[in-house]
């Protein structure tokens, strides 16, 4: 084999921020730095695009199968998860009122799912029901039906089944949907950014997670966008790129920023902004999207995930603390003839708000962390109203067409994102101090020891689905509730 350190080993700049980390994989790594750098082995890499597939004549059938393939990343071949071959896989393109018919195939070892993040769509029968299991060998057909009015933006789809997420989305299972504008946003191109991070041992299969790595949630030490190590790209001064940007990572938040571009910012989630909004940086909890318009400065810049403090586990070894590191994860390199600026951004839907609503119900989610006397008599116990996930108890139950207001108290010393399946929130208060605009979110985050408000309107759909920590290892440690809409 190949001499992997030398041919991996970053090329340091000057002072990084941190230091250079020797990962369990053997090789020299470095992402740590906010200078542009890339691997020797895979540097200058031209950001790939997923395989894509469209929906024609409002339908689109996809065949998905996730196996265990060998995959080329950061320049070494290794074992990972997939959906057709690919890390990510396909890019599904959709439109409001399209039927997405999937027929999954498992070939895995062990069960899994499919679960359409983000997407309104019914809960129940062959639609995103996430008390479908699909045993290793089997398969399963999905339908889901888009409402008319579905909002355009970025989704994404990974398996859901309980106790296997966080390892089956850490492994390499995940792939974008995107819902088209009803009227095209004027761009150069567009690039679906799917960033997740993953961990490789020295004979190339990815690491287990530890309980103590369980408890915080596990981080990768190999941050990818689009499965590739600090991939580049290019674009000409005046060009504006649309970016649909997932945060597709097992625990790890992202505080993105691209310094000596211009963002704007469209939405987060299926959240559209009634203006666009001109930001520095995006904080992407994970399951978060972004859907983002960057408008191209001549110069190279680095796209970066800079340090987030989502807060310490305690515990009997002690506290640690969960603070990423900053990262560097592609670099943005701008040059040529200037092209001609962009006609302003279509007017967008004014988003429906909910804090002048008539509130029907109003519930507290308390979340909860602990050491011992947890499910499987594991160490931690992770808990939402002192409960653990039990499959066959409906945790909350909900009136159709009611709007309901739900008081998230975190009691922990890590943050938590919640996950509500099929309904999107709308974030009305975080920790005492009103939200001065219409923000719809479905992945909302409730800091360490604070409190959040969101009001959610439970219409069109009925049946039964969840609501979770989307820190994969939380929910499979049980964070994770039933939710039923009567
Ligand atoms: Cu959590």
């Amino acid at each position: 084999m190949a001499d992997i350190s030398r041919r991996n080993a970053l090329i340091l700049g000057g002072v990084g921020i941190g230091g250079v980390a020797i990962g369990g994989t053997g090789f020299v790594v470095n992402q740590q730095s906010g200078r542009p750098q890339a691997s020797e082995g895979s540097r200058g890499v031209a950001l790939v695009q997923p395989t894509e597939m469209r929906s024609t004549n409002g339908m689109l059938t996809v065949a998905l199968e996730s196996s265990p393939q060998q995959v080329s990343i950061a320049g070494r071949t290794v074992r990972a998860l997939s959906y057709n071959g690919g890390v990510p896989g396909p890019t599904l393109r959709l439109r409001a009122g399209d039927t997405l018919n999937v027929n999954l195939r498992n070939g895995l070892t062990d069960p899994s799912n499919l679960h359409v993040h983000g997407l309104h769509v019914s809960p129940e029968n062959n639609g995103d029901n996430m008390f479908v299991m699909v045993d290793p060998g089997g398969s399963f057909d999905y339908q889901y039906k888009l409402p008319a009015n579905h909002p355009p933006g970025v989704y994404w789809y990974h398996p859901h089944h309980h106790g296997y997420v966080a390892d089956q989305v850490f492994g390499g299972l995940y792939g974008a949907i995107i819902v088209e504008d009803p009227e095209e946003i004027p761009a150069t191109r567009e690039r679906v950014v799917v960033i997740s991070d993953m961990t490789f041992d020295s004979s190339g299969t990815i690491s287990a997670a530890t309980e103590m790595e369980k408890m915080s949630g596990r981080e990768g030490e190999l941050v990818l966008v689009n499965g590739q190590l600090s991939p580049a790209l290019s674009a000409s001064p005046g060009e504006r790129e649309r970016w649909r940007v997932i945060n597709a990572c097992t625990s790890r938040y992202l505080r993105l920023r691209l310094d000596g571009q211009q963002l704007t910012l469209l939405g987060i989630d299926s959240g559209r902004f009634e203006s666009p909004r001109d930001v520095d940086e995006i904080v992407l909890a994970p399951g978060n999207r972004a859907d983002l318009l960057v408008t191209a400065l001549a110069g190279t810049s680095t796209l970066r995930a800079l340090r987030y403090n989502r807060g310490a586990s305690g515990g009997m070894m002690g506290a640690r603390t969960t603070s990423s590191a900053d990262v560097a994860l592609a670099t943005f390199a701008v040059a040529g003839t200037d092209t001609a600026a962009f006609t302003a951004v279509p007017e967008q839907l004014a988003p429906r708000d909910l804090r002048s609503a008539a509130v029907t119900a109003r519930r507290e989610l308390r979340f909860a962390m602990g050491m011992g006397g947890g499910m499987g008599g594991g160490m931690m116990s992770a808990t939402i109203n002192d409960r653990t996930f039990d499959a066959t108890h409906v945790d909350t139950t909900v009136q159709f067409n009611s709007i309901e207001e739900w008081t998230l108290t975190n009691t922990s010393t890590l943050d938590h994102p919640l996950h509500l399946h099929v309904w999107p929130m709308q974030i009305i208060e975080q920790n005492g101090r009103p939200v001065d605009s219409a923000i719809w979110q479905d992945v909302v985050n409730i800091p360490a020891r604070s409190i959040v408000r969101v009001r959610i309107a439970f219409d069109d759909f009925s049946g039964r689905t969840v609501y979770h920590c989307h820190i994969l290892d939380h929910e499979d440690a049980g964070m994770m509730g039933i939710i039923q809409a009567i």
